[in-house]
């Protein structure tokens, strides 16, 4: 059958730390559903659509990736929904692994499913959509950071505030 992977997230935008991680997702399985939810602890600063779009943007020449949108919903249903073998997550160091074992561990308790963890490239670590903001908030240059269609709609949303 089809092995098929979720590579969930905020992607409040996508960074190039995101699209290396679903990039060598789809290198590993035959289908990668990147799933844009909603992470209860952040306020939302792109819309959902608009994720979606730069998601789409970055990875246009990986024909076994698809972006879709889920609001209120648990990992694991969206994992049933798909139907996914696997949650393939990157990992930035220690204190990701902190913040992803319980997540793993819970979705493994509901659903019996397996979390895959892939290094972050070291080149990427200290990149984040919380800190890309931030870094454009204040004026810094996000380039090597996120692509430049994302700079381009994060500079556009800083104009319209
Ligand atoms: N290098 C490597 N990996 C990276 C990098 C980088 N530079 N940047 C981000 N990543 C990885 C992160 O480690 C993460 O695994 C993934 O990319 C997504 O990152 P974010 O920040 O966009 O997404 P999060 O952490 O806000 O996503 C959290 C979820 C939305 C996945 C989580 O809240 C969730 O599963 N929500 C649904 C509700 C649910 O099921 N809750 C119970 C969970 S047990």
């Amino acid at each position: 059958g089809t092995r098929r992977c979720v590579c969930p997230g905020s992607y409040d935008p996508v960074t190039l730390g995101h699209a290396d991680v679903i990039r060598r997702a789809a290198s590993l399985y035959d289908e990668v559903v990147v799933a844009v939810l909603h992470n209860p602890a952040k306020r939302g600063t792109f819309s959902p659509q608009e994720r979606r779009d730069l998601i789409l943007e970055g990875c246009a020449d990986l024909d076994n990736v698809r972006v879709e949108l889920f609001a209120d919903r648990l990992l694991v249903d969206v994992c049933r929904e798909v139907d996914a073998t696997a949650i393939v997550k990157g990992l930035r160091g220690g204190t990701d692994f902190a913040y992803e074992l319980p997540m793993a561990l819970m979705n493994r308790h509901l659903a019996g499913i397996e979390t895959v963890f892939l290094p972050g490239d070291p080149s990427l670590e200290h990149i984040s959509s919380s800190l890309v903001k931030e870094v454009a908030r204040y004026g810094g240059d996000v380039s090597g950071l996120v692509s430049d269609r994302v700079r381009d709609a994060l500079l556009a949303h800083l104009r319209e505030q």
